[in-house]
């Protein structure tokens, strides 16, 4: 598991090279928006249970045929698995922003995930839609310009969405 800074310095020691000056330009920025970068994490989590709810219930009403029996968030056991699963998702993505690297989600949440689905017959195509639906949340809720100092955010908002995308990629 790694963060943007123990990233760019593994890249650095298998070379035996010292940070190059775009690396260190890419830390300085992203140490120059580091608050930005923590209000982005702070407005998932406290809107983490939001977030998975709605998305969950658009994507029954989009495919009604999970909830109904012999569908795959049939019986409250399912559901609460599907639920269970969205928001551990939107957890490792929450905490790849506040690393900055995906490596936390692809190791810990995404690696075997497919085929993981595969197995239980979960339809991963569904669990990619409630991920793209967490992503438009998880975006908004973050752009919200409400209470706070008004800046350009477009750089952390795209690499919020690049983790979700990451993940819907991962389970189709
Ligand atoms: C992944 N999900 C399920 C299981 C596992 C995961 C390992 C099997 C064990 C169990 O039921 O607990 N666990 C989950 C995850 C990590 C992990 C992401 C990462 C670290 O450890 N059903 C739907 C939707 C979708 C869904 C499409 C969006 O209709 C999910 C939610 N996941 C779902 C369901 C089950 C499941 C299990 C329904 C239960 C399947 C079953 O037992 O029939």
């Amino acid at each position: 598991m790694l963060d943007a800074f123990a990233k760019v310095i593994a890249q650095a020691d298998v070379r035996g090279e010292f940070l190059s000056k775009p690396q260190l330009d890419a830390l300085s920025a992203m140490v120059a928006d580091g608050n930005k970068r923590l209000d982005t994490v702070n407005r998932v989590n406290s809107n983490a249970s939001a977030i998975v709810t709605n998305a969950a219930r658009a994507l029954f009403s989009e495919q009604p045929q999970l909830v109904q029996p012999g569908g795959n968030a049939y019986t409250s056991r399912r559901m609460a698995a599907c639920l269970r699963d969205m928001s551990i998702i939107l957890r490792y993505v929450s905490y790849a922003m506040i690393a900055g690297d995906s490596s936390v989600l692809d190791d810990r949440c995404l690696n075997g995930l497919r085929e993981t689905y595969q197995a239980l017959g979960v339809p991963g195509a569904s669990v990619a839609v409630s991920v793209q639906k967490m992503k438009e949340a998880s975006v908004a809720v973050a752009n919200d310009s409400n209470g706070i100092t008004p800046g350009d955010c477009s750089s952390l908002i795209a690499e919020l969405a690049s983790y979700f995308d990451r993940a819907a990629v991962a389970v189709v």
